[in-house]
């Protein structure tokens, strides 16, 4: 119990104020929050709040999406105030997504897209880039955190892209993610935590989200939630000490809009060169068609 009272202080009272994050210019942490639809991402929130603040469960975090028109599709990434120092994400998640989508999680994870706001994210690469570039800057500091459940399992083709979204993420923002491993009890927990050491991945928590259906609090449970947001500061702490390689938020910014316009070119080409091959492909067979006629 001393220790959960403890944890919670800590995080309660944990403040940017007169750290060298705060010297650099940053007001807030932005824990960003992201995975695969249904792996327990807005769970995840839920669980954090009630493990800190208690009270009634309350499911305040929900999937927020909604198809739009226009050529592309409207999103909006919702933000929940956990303490003044720190507030939650709960962004959209990629999937076996197609290059564009993948750009716009990039774009939200770098947040180079509003919160709380409705969003259409286009599918002409030109009207992204104006986005991308025309992006406020936003003087937040950004923790990757990403949610995995254990029920999914990994296969081989998905942890090869799961550790270029993670490499990125870390580009983006200069920290490695933080993995939850969501379901604990739905799957070999063993080996999905071993797989995403393989990637590269240091901090991993196996995690039984506070669900509607299962919320009855026990100590293990608020601890596990509150060390992650701990371990979670500590990082922050430990980039402080190693300000050196962190920019100012307006730099940062700059950095983060170069990596997702980077992104969006190497996708374009490829799209290209995807087009171009297939035209060639095209013609070739239209060619051996004919000269079949012929013999
Ligand atoms: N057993 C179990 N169910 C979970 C857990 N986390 C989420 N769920 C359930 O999984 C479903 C999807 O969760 P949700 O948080 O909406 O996922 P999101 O789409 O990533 O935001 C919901 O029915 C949750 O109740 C967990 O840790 N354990
Ligand atoms: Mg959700």
């Amino acid at each position: 119990m001393e220790d959960l009272v403890n944890l919670r202080e800590k995080i309660l009272s944990y403040s940017l104020e007169s750290s060298e994050m705060a010297t650099l210019g940053y007001n807030r942490i932005l824990v960003q929050v992201c995975g695969q639809t249904g792996h327990g991402k807005s769970s995840f929130i839920n669980s954090l709040i009630y493990a800190l603040h208690g009270g009634m469960f309350e499911v305040k975090a929900s999937e927020a999406s909604a198809t739009g028109s226009q050529g592309g599709h409207t999103r909006q990434r919702k933000s929940y105030h956990l303490t003044d120092a720190i507030t939650l994400v709960d962004n959209r998640g990629f999937g076996k997504a197609d290059n564009c989508e993948k750009e716009e999680v990039y774009a939200q994870l770098g947040n180079l897209q509003p919160l709380d706001e409705e969003v259409v994210w286009r599918n002409s690469y030109d009207e992204r880039m104006k986005a991308i570039t025309k992006a406020n800057l936003i003087k937040d500091l950004l923790l990757p955190v990403f949610i995995y459940s254990v029920q999914c399992g990994m296969g081989n083709e998905s942890k090869e892209e799961i550790k270029e979204f993670l490499k990125n993420a870390q580009k983006l923002t200069g920290f490695l993610p933080v993995i939850i491993l969501t379901k604990r009890y739905l799957g070999n927990v063993g080996t999905l935590e071993r797989q995403f050491r393989e990637i590269g991945m240091e901090r991993i928590f196996p995690v039984e989200n506070y669900t509607s259906e299962d919320h009855i609090k026990t100590p293990e449970k608020d601890k596990t939630f509150l060390s992650i947001l701990h371990e979670a500061l500590d990082l922050v702490k430990f980039r402080s000490h190693a300000t050196s390689s962190f920019g100012t938020p307006e730099e940062e910014h700059q950095k983060r809009v170069q990596i997702l316009l980077h992104i969006a070119h190497m996708n374009e080409k490829e799209r290209d060169t995807k087009k171009l091959k297939n035209e060639w492909d095209k013609e070739q067979e239209e060619k051996n068609k004919k000269s079949c006629r012929f013999l």
